[in-house]
Formats: C-alpha cells, structure tokens, sequence
C-alpha cells in the first residue's frame, strides 16, 4: 500500500538531478524471500544543478542492511530513511565524485505487484519502468539520470540474465555488463530454469548478434515465429532508419504473469508470454500479428527509447508516440499498408477517442500525475502516434527522414523532451511548429466541421474545427490540422488527386477551381488527422465512395459510415436496413479485386461499443440492449441479403495445405470466418460447428467457437475445447475470455461469476484476470445490464485485485470511463459501483487517482 495522501507531480517542477552516476555495479544473491541486493554507485555532482545539495535516493519495501559514503559506514543520525527513500545530508557528503554503498534486502515472492523484482512460476525476473527499480536498490530512479551497469547475479537457478555483453560465468553465478548508459527503468534481471530458441543477426556493418528467446522448457517450439519477426525488425531499422543493434546479444525472456505487453530493457527484453509464444495449433492469426508488432516496437525502442530516452516521465510520449508509429510503419510493410491503417484507426477510435471524450481525458504530453503507471495510456501511446504521422504529413517524406538522421545524432545518449523533439523537426525543415506543439498540449478530439458549395467551375471546402472542453481545460486554441483530400467526379473518376490542406484557423475555406460539374469529395484521405469529422451528406454519396474512392482509407470509412447510419436508424426509428446499404455491402462482397483482408474490414459492423459512443455525440442517450438487438438484426438481415453470396465465399477462402500465418492467408481467414459468422445466423451455426471439428488451427477453432456462442450454441465445443487445451494456459486465456465476452446479455454477469469460481480462475495471473473481468468489459449489452450485475460483479474483483496488483486494478477501472453517456439508472449505477472502490480501505494510490479522475 502506498502513501494514503497522494501527492501530484507538476512538469513546472522539474530540476536537474543534484548527482550524476558514472557507474553502477551491482550484485544479487538471489533467494525467493530473502534476496540480497549490493550495490556500488559512482556519484558525482551534476554540474548543471545548484551545489551543496542533500543526496535523495528512492527507495520502496526495502530492508536496508547497511550503507556507506567514501567507504564510510552511513550510521543512524548520518541519515533520513523514510518509506519512499535515503536522504543523505549534503554535509556527509565529499564536494567531490564519490562512492555510495548500499546492502538491502528484498522479497521477490511477495511481491505480487509485478513492479521490481518478483517471481513468476518459479522464475525471477524484474520489471522496472516506471518506478519499480526502487523496489530493487536505492537509486536516485529517474530517466535523468543515466549510467553503465555491471552486474553479478549469484544464483544456483539454470540460466542468468541481464542487460548488456555477457561476462564472466561459472558455478552459481554469472555477471553482465551494459556498456550503454541507460535510466535505471531499462534495468533487468532474469533467472530460472529457461531454456532457448537461439538465432543470429548480423548487422549492415558486419558484427553478428547473437538472438536468444527465453521460454520454459516445452516452449522452445513456440518461438519461431517472434525469432522471426525480430530478425524483421532488426533489418528494417537498419533500411528505414538507418539504425544498427549495439550489443553482441539481444535476448528476450517471456514470464506468465506481467502487468503489460512487454518492455524493452537494454538488450534484455521481458515479455507477456502471449506476445512471445505460437504454434499454428495455439495461436490465431491476431496473435502472431501482435507478436509481430510487439516483437518490433521493444526492438526499435532500443534506438526511441534506450539510446535516446526520457528527460522524465511527463515525455513519455517521446518514446512511446514515436516507437508506436515505428511499429505501424514496419507493420505496413510487412503486411498490407491500407489494412494496417484501417486496424489502426479503429483501435485508435475504440480506445483513445473513448479516453478523450469521457473524464480521463489528458494531453499526449500531461502536465501533472499522481501516479505515472496510470499513464501508460492510449492517448499517449496512439495518439502520440498519429502526431507523429501528422508531423511527417506536414514536412513531408525528406523532411521528416532529415529530421530523424538530426534527432539520432544530435540526441543520441539524451534524455530529451518534446521541445527537443520540437526543434529538431524546426532545424531539419525551417516549419515553425509553435502552432503544431498544441497537439502535445491540448487534450480532447478536434471536431472539423465540413460543408461545400460549386459555383461556376469552383468547388470550395468550408472547414472549421473545434475541439471540446476536458478536465481542467474548459478553452481550446485552434490546432494545425492536415487534411488530406481528394475529389471525384461524378462518373467515379478522381479529377483531383489528394492533397494536404493545412487548417490552422478555427475557420478557413479552400477553392479548387476549373471543374465541370460539382465533384463528391474524400476528405480526411487515409485519416490524416486523429479528428472527428462531421458532414452531413447523403447515402447515395457514401455508397458512391464506398464504390470509387481511389483512397481505401476512405473507401472503408464510406462503408462504415453507412453502417452506423444504418443501425443509429434502427436503434432510434426501428427502421430497416434499405437497399443502399445491403447492395453495397453485396458489391463488396462479390468484389474479387478487392484485398480479402480490407473486405473483411469492409463487411466487419462497428462494434456496439463505438455505436454507443456514435449515439451519445449525435445527442442520442445510447440503450447497450437496444444496439445489441440492432446490430444482430442488421447482421441477420446482412446475412439473408447476401445468402447467395457466403457459401461460395466461404469455400474461396479456404486455403489448401498447412497453416501459415502469413498476412495473405490471414486475410482470406478474416474474410472467410466474416462469412462464417453470417452464415450461422441462417444455418443455425451448423456450419461452425462442422469448422470446429475440422479445424486444424487455432485462428479456425476459436472463431467457430466464437460464432457457435453468438447465436446461442457451442456449450459441448467449449467442453470439448476446455478438455482439449487444459493445460495450455494461453489457450485457457480465450476460452475464459469468449465466455463472459459472448455470453448473452442477460447472462452475462452470471456466466461470468461462474467462470470466477472455475478451479483455473487463477485471478491473481494478470492475463487470466483480464481475460474473465475484461472480457466482460467488451460485452457492451451484458457489461451495461439494467440491473447493475454486471458493474457490481466487477467492483467486487478489482477491490478484490487492487491489494495484490494495484497497476492492473487502475488500468481495469476503465470500464467504467463512459458512465457519462448513459441514462440516469446506469450512470447512478456505475457510478455507485465507482463509488464503492473509492470507499475501500487502504486502496492503492493508482486506483484512487483512476477512480477519483474518473467520478470527477
Ligand atoms: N515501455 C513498455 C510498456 C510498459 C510500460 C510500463 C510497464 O510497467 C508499468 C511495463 C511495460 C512498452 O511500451 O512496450
Ligand atoms: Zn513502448
């Protein structure tokens, strides 16, 4: 438990560290209770900070042994130990570098916070950003501060690991040295019985890099596929961004229970095994695509992130938004760039817009915290991403790639921040961006507002934009905002290719003249700007660019602007689906010059959860139920509508021969599972469940599976399944999860406390709980259940979770972020439910911030 009145942390407060370390060396003697941490820090006066200053160390949940300056022993009086640190007075201290000792004990095995050192299924390993390496040693733990690591690990465990070159080893110990200076958040340390899947790498400049994925044994034939995508990523760095790797080694380890995705220590990445391990027999297409992308964003952190870190954790953004926009990049390439994109754009729709239009709103780069792991967010990482890809819009391809090579090399061992960032983009191009750094600054999705006039051979574009009022920012400057736009005419073809146009007053219009009929125009082009865009147009408009839009970005969102059309329609005026809608969607369908994969986007409805947000900004109160009875009755009538078409779909996309993941057979997976699950609303899923038993991967099982409990079946499957995959805890994962997220609205809350009273509801696995818990999260209709079940069901877990595991708590308490959109019953209910949280005692510091910003 930490402090009980938490404290904010201001970016107007930052100081330089009073000391600077020139080294560390460390040695652990590792024991599951009682491990024994010595450490040895060169410090020395940072010349940049005001002299004569007391030495402040961070310190948490640690037993100190003994210290000692210059050799001296630290003696009780000499200084202040309090629960969060050392504070050694500047009058003990040499006005010259000195050397700090410190022997500390620690226990891994209690430490169920999964920050610092800890154990996981017999295993040691650590997990250090943000604040954890306090929970290690006393260090002053701030990214500022950067140093070279020398460790020694004394172990009998099989394997030993830590950043950087392996050194000397031999019976029961091993050392390491990380000859990169680096923030003490990139410190990591494994140990266990592990074994590896090895590979090599050898770099542009000829040096081999020895690649290692660490995994418990039984799993080494799990990691081809990771070893793959880093061998990708590596080479990608060095053509696209001219980066090389740095160390002899790179080495990932993946443990069973962790808070995150993965983290990118130097040289020593640690992953959530679900992002590390495959086999076509156990993972679906989804997972070997994150794998790919989590695989990739940890290695080119070493350059955004490692190399060039943090100045603090307000900058998060700097490495986050950054490695985030390297991922998509790489992604792209690897796969199909529009695809990459439209996944994007909803990921960034369903997560990020949420977070910015509710109560937790914040800037890319906030201005204050209570607890930085509660900001670890989507706006900071998304968001952060889409600045980037407007930065690039903006200076263009050359620009942006000066800016970059400027950005290593005037950077490279920095901790540096936005307004370095800033400059260098300002010093590569000459583009004053004081207007463009409000993105940094300003929370809340800009709306821009479009309307249009023609006029004798002039057709002009009225753009205005606006950008709501969030949590302690009640006014907004106007913002720089791309948007790229194409025109059309009206026989389909593009009588004007795209082009940026740079809004950066609240209102402006733009002309484009010498046209012979007014054109339709495709505007926000690929997305260009992470805005909402609002213009009242026609249905026969959106079928005519879901039918000709040369940009498959907008191709895409034609057809899904109709489908929240369609179905807002239905939820407000029980209307039915017309034709526009159902011929268009049977064009693309039958389209075989269209990509499976942006097909299967194409036909894919929005998910009830962005209905609701939908409804709500267009001033409508949303009914969860009534979106679920809707959304069902559009697929159903999809389905009949397109009854001749599915079959033969259905059978062209079946692909001949073994698995593989690759994203064009993936992409006929998606559609042809798209079909599946239209086919079961008239066949009774007797289909599905003829796929189950055939299918002889994972991507096909599980979404028979999928399909068979949407329309009411399945319960023997999931037996089956359960019995086939039992000891597989990654597979338990999705049979947990597709339960409470399938399970019908009126059940959803019981079959979810159900499956908490399953023997293998090992709630205090981070995955099993977001599995179960969160999985209910995205069952809208069950999740908002009139009665409040479900809201008290998962209240009680996360008062349940919040003293073991108070990261994972705050995160999930964003199920409740959009209490404001419903009506007066739910919001009591919800908020009722925030309420109860708020009251326990000795809650968390992370989940009192997350509950409070959250009530308002
Ligand atoms: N830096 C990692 C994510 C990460 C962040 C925080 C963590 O613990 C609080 C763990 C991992 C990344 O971006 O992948
Ligand atoms: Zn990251």
């Amino acid at each position: 438990m930490k402090d009980a009145t938490p404290q904010a942390v201001y970016l107007s407060d930052y100081t330089p560290p009073a000391y600077l370390v020139d080294k560390v060396s460390l040695v652990f003697r590792l024991d599951p209770a009682a491990t024994r941490v010595l450490s040895r820090i060169e410090f020395r006066p940072n010349p940049d900070a005001a002299p004569g200053q007391p030495l402040v160390l961070d310190g948490e949940k640690l037993k100190l042994i003994g210290a000692a300056v210059a050799g001296e022993a630290v003696k009780d009086g000499d200084h202040t130990q309090t629960d969060t640190g050392l504070t050694i007075p500047a009058s003990r201290l040499p006005a010259e570098p000195f050397v700090f000792e410190a022997e500390v004990e620690i226990d891994p095995s209690a430490n169920t916070a999964l920050e610092g050192l800890y154990m996981s299924n017999g295993m040691y390993c650590t997990q250090c950003e943000a604040e954890g390496f306090r929970r290690i040693t006393y260090y002053p733990d701030r990214p500022d501060v950067m140093a070279p690591f020398h460790v020694r690990i004394e172990s009998d465990e099989k394997v030993l690991l830590s950043n950087g070159n392996p050194g000397a080893s031999g019976d029961g110990f091993a050392e390491w040295t990380d000859p990169w200076p680096k923030p003490a958040y990139l410190f990591a340390l494994v140990a266990g019985d592990l074994v590896a899947a090895k590979d090599s790498f050898t770099t542009r400049s000829g040096t081999p890099v020895e690649l290692g994925i660490w995994v418990r044994p039984g799993d080494e034939g799990k990691c081809d596929y990771a070893l793959d995508a880093l061998k990708r990523s590596m080479k990608w760095d060095e053509d696209v961004y001219g980066r090389e790797y740095d160390l002899d080694v790179f080495n990932i380890v993946a443990v069973d229970d962790f808070n995150m995705g993965a983290m990118e220590n130097k040289g020593l990445n640690v992953f959530n095994s679900k992002y590390v391990l495959a086999s076509p027999s156990t993972a679906t297409d989804m997972d070997y695509e994150n794998i790919e992308g989590i695989i990739a964003h940890e290695y080119f952190h070493n350059w955004t992130g490692n190399r060039i870190t943090c100045r603090d954790w307000f900058q998060l953004c700097l490495k986050e938004g950054l490695t985030v926009f390297r991922d998509q990049q790489f992604s792209g390439d690897m796969r199909s760039k529009p695809v990459k994109r439209i996944q994007d754009v909803l990921q960034l729709r369903a997560r990020q817009f949420r977070e910015d239009n509710g109560p937790l709103a914040h800037p890319v780069r906030p201005s204050s915290y209570i607890e930085i792991n509660n900001f670890y967010t989507a706006t900071v990482y998304e968001k952060g991403a889409e600045v980037i890809g407007m930065l690039k819009r903006l200076v263009g391809d050359d620009g942006y790639a000066k800016a970059l090579d400027l950005y290593f090399d005037r950077h490279d061992g920095d901790a540096a921040t936005i307004e370095d960032w800033l400059a260098v983009f300002q010093d590569a191009t000459g583009r004053d961006l004081s207007q463009f750094g409000r993105w940094y600054t300003q929370a809340g999705t800009p709306r821009v507002t479009v309307t249009d006039d023609f006029k004798d051979g002039t057709y002009t574009l009225h753009l205005k934009q606006e950008t709501p009022a969030t949590p302690g920012q009640p006014d907004k400057q106007p913002q720089v905002i791309p948007v790229a736009v194409g025109l059309l005419n009206p026989n389909g073809d593009e009588v004007q290719p795209t082009t940026v146009l740079e809004l950066t007053e609240e209102q402006q219009s733009f002309t484009f003249d010498g046209l012979s009929a007014k054109p339709v125009p495709s505007i926000l082009r690929g997305f260009s700007a992470p805005v909402i865009l609002d213009r009242k147009t026609t249905t026969e408009e959106r079928a005519f660019l879901l039918a000709h839009d040369t940009d498959p970005f907008n191709k895409w969102e034609a057809g899904r602007a109709l489908a929240k059309d369609v179905l807002a329609r239905m939820v407000t005026d029980r209307a039915a689906p017309g034709p526009a809608y159902l011929d268009a969607l049977e064009r693309v369908a039958r389209d075989e010059t269209l990509d499976p994969a942006f097909r299967a986007l194409a036909l894919r409805l929005p998910s009830e959860d962005d209905m609701a947000q939908t409804l709500f900004d267009a001033g409508v109160t949303p009914d969860p139920l009534a979106i679920h009875d809707a959304r069902e009755k559009l697929m159903l009538a999809l389905a009949e509508h397109l009854s001749s078409v599915l079959p033969g779909l259905y059978e062209d996309m079946s692909i001949p021969g073994p698995y593989s993941p690759d994203s064009k057979a993936a992409g006929c997976r998606a559609l042809r599972q798209t079909a599946l699950a239209m086919m079961a609303r008239l066949d009774d899923g007797k289909t599905a469940a003829k796929q189950f038993r055939d299918a002889d991967n994972m991507t096909e099982q599980l979404g028979a599976l999928g399909v068979l409990l949407s329309v009411g079946h399945g319960q023997e499957e999931l037996g089956t399944f359960y019995r086939q995959w039992q000891l597989d805890r990654l597979v338990i994962d999705k049979w947990f999860a597709l339960q409470s997220s399938l399970a019908a609205p009126g059940k959803a809350a019981d079959t979810t406390l159900a499956l908490t009273r399953h023997p293998d509801f090992d709630w205090k696995n981070p995955n099993r709980f977001r599995s179960v818990i969160g999985g209910l999260a995205t069952n809208a209709a069950g999740f908002h259940d009139p009665s409040g079940a479900s809201y008290e069901l998962v209240a009680d877990w996360l008062i349940r979770l919040d003293p073991m595991n108070p990261q994972t708590t705050a995160r999930m308490t964003t199920m409740f972020e959009t209490w404001n959109r419903y009506d007066a019953d739910r919001q009591a209910l919800m908020r009722g439910a925030l309420q109860r949280i708020a009251a326990t005692r000795g809650l968390s510091r992370d989940t009192t911030e997350m509950v409070g910003r959250i009530l308002g």
